[in-house]
C-alpha cells in the first residue's frame, strides 16, 4: 500500500516532480504517482483526492504551475499533510505557482517547499513519516551525513587546488 501520494497538473511538471519520486525509492518509502489536472479533469481530481484516506496515504506532495490550484484542493479533501511543489513558470518565473499554493485560507494549511522544490518535497515528507517509523529515521539521517560528507570532500578540494584550479 502506497504511503505517499505525488500528484502533478501536467506531464510538463514531470522533471521537477521525478526528483521527488528519486528520494522516495532512495528511502524505501512506497508511493504512487499520477498526472491528475485539478481544473482540466475536476471530476478524476476530485475521487482520487477524496479516496487517498481510503487508500492508504499519509502525506500527499502535489506540484502544479500558473494558477496551481491542485495542492490547495488536495488539502481541502484530504486530511493528512499535503506538501505544495510550486513549478517555474516561463511568464511569472513561478511566482505565480508559489503565491497561489503558499496563499492559503486560515484553516487549509499546504506545507509549501520552493519553487521547483521536488527534492525537499519528498525529504519533508519522508521526516513526516519518520515520526512514528524510527527505521525510516535511521535512513534520513544516513542521507544528511552523505551530505555532509560530501560538503566537506568538496571544501577539502578546495583547500587543495585553490579556487582558481576549482571545478564543480
Ligand atoms: C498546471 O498548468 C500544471 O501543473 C502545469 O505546471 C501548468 C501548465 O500545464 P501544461 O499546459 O504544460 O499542461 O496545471
Amino acid at each position: 500500500m502506497a504511503q505517499v501520494g505525488i500528484v502533478m497538473g501536467s506531464d510538463s511538471d514531470m522533471a521537477v516532480m521525478s526528483k521527488a519520486a528519486d528520494v522516495l525509492e532512495e528511502l524505501g518509502i512506497s508511493y504512487e504517482m499520477r498526472i491528475i489536472s485539478a481544473h482540466r479533469e475536476p471530476d478524476l481530481f476530485f475521487e482520487w483526492a477524496k479516496g487517498a484516506e481510503d487508500r492508504g496515504l499519509k502525506v500527499i506532495i502535489a506540484g502544479a504551475g500558473m494558477a496551481a490550484h491542485l495542492p490547495g484542493m488536495c488539502a481541502a479533501l484530504f486530511p493528512l499533510p499535503v506538501i505544495g511543489v510550486p513549478m517555474h513558470t516561463t511568464s511569472l518565473g513561478g511566482r505565480d505557482s508559489l503565491y497561489s499554493i503558499v496563499q492559503m485560507p486560515s484553516g487549509i494549511p499546504v506545507a509549501t517547499v520552493a519553487i521547483n522544490g521536488g527534492k525537499n518535497a519528498a525529504l519533508l515528507a519522508a521526516k513526516i513519516l519518520a515520526v512514528s517509523d524510527s527505521a525510516l529515521l535511521d535512513r534520513l539521517k544516513a542521507v544528511s551525513a552523505k551530505q555532509e560528507a560530501e560538503v566537506k570532500a568538496k571544501d577539502a578540494r578546495l583547500q587543495e587546488t585553490g579556487y582558481q584550479n576549482y571545478t564543480r
